[in-house]
């Protein structure tokens, strides 16, 4: 962490001030993987389908909060760090397009989750072919409100997400444009996808709407 010695000192003060900044968040971590994890159990044992596939997710290291701050242009300093609404983040990986607007819907209604902002890249895109519903929530840790970032999507808009961000590292400028082209063909391709298994699910459960909470 040698680049940022002098902005963590500055930032946390040491290492025990960066553990004890961070242990909230580490706790809302927990609590929002449990909180997930028991609203798939809640709608398979309603609906006899679960909605969630897998979840990912992490506590930011400090190296990757000074990183961003530098990225996005905040300021380098405690203020700037509680601008960051994605310390704590979440990927919740679900099995169709349907599952995530179920999902979303459930954990919003859940108590104590305050939604500060949504966005739907689902129904709407990025231009680059990102799709992905974004959350940020607070929920209640000890007597403080920490902030939380959930990202739903499925499976294939995480295969794509995840290729991307790799390629667009090795994405070379005299190839840029034919790549991100391509890129978004991919995501294109995706769609197709994931409307296809979506009505190969519905077609074999009949009941599918019965299984929703709408
Ligand atoms: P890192 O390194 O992943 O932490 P806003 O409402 O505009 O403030 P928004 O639109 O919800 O915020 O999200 P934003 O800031 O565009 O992106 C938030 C995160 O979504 C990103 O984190 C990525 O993880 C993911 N993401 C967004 N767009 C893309 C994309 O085009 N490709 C891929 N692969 N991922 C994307 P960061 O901020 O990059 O930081």
């Amino acid at each position: 962490m040698k680049k940022y010695d002098k902005d963590f000192e500055n930032i946390f003060g040491d290492e025990l001030g960066c553990h004890q900044f961070l242990l909230p968040y580490r706790r809302a971590y927990l609590i929002m993987e449990a909180m997930l994890n028991g609203l798939n159990d809640e709608i398979k044992s309603f609906y006899e389908h679960s909605p969630i596939h897998s979840i990912k997710g992490r506590v930011k290291t400090p190296e990757s909060i000074i990183d961003k701050l530098y990225r996005r242009g905040f300021e380098v300093s405690m203020n700037g760090v509680l601008e960051l609404t994605d310390i704590c983040g979440l990927r919740v990986i679900c099995k169709y397009v349907d599952d995530i607007y179920d999902l979303r819907a459930a954990l919003i209604a859940q108590p104590g989750v305050e939604v500060i902002r949504e966005s739907d890249y689902v129904r709407n895109p990025k231009p680059n072919g990102y799709r992905s519903y974004h959350i940020i929530l607070t929920i209640p840790v000890g007597n403080q409100r920490v902030p939380v970032e959930i990202q739903i999507r499925t499976i294939a808009m995480d295969m794509w997400a995840s290729l991307e961000h790799n390629l667009y590292y090795k994405n070379d400028h005299e190839k840029k444009e034919e790549i991100e082209l391509r890129l978004f063909q991919c995501s294109q391709m995706l769609v197709l996808l994931d409307e296809e298994m979506e009505d190969l699910y519905k077609e074999l459960n009949e009941n599918w709407k019965e299984h929703r909470i709408g």
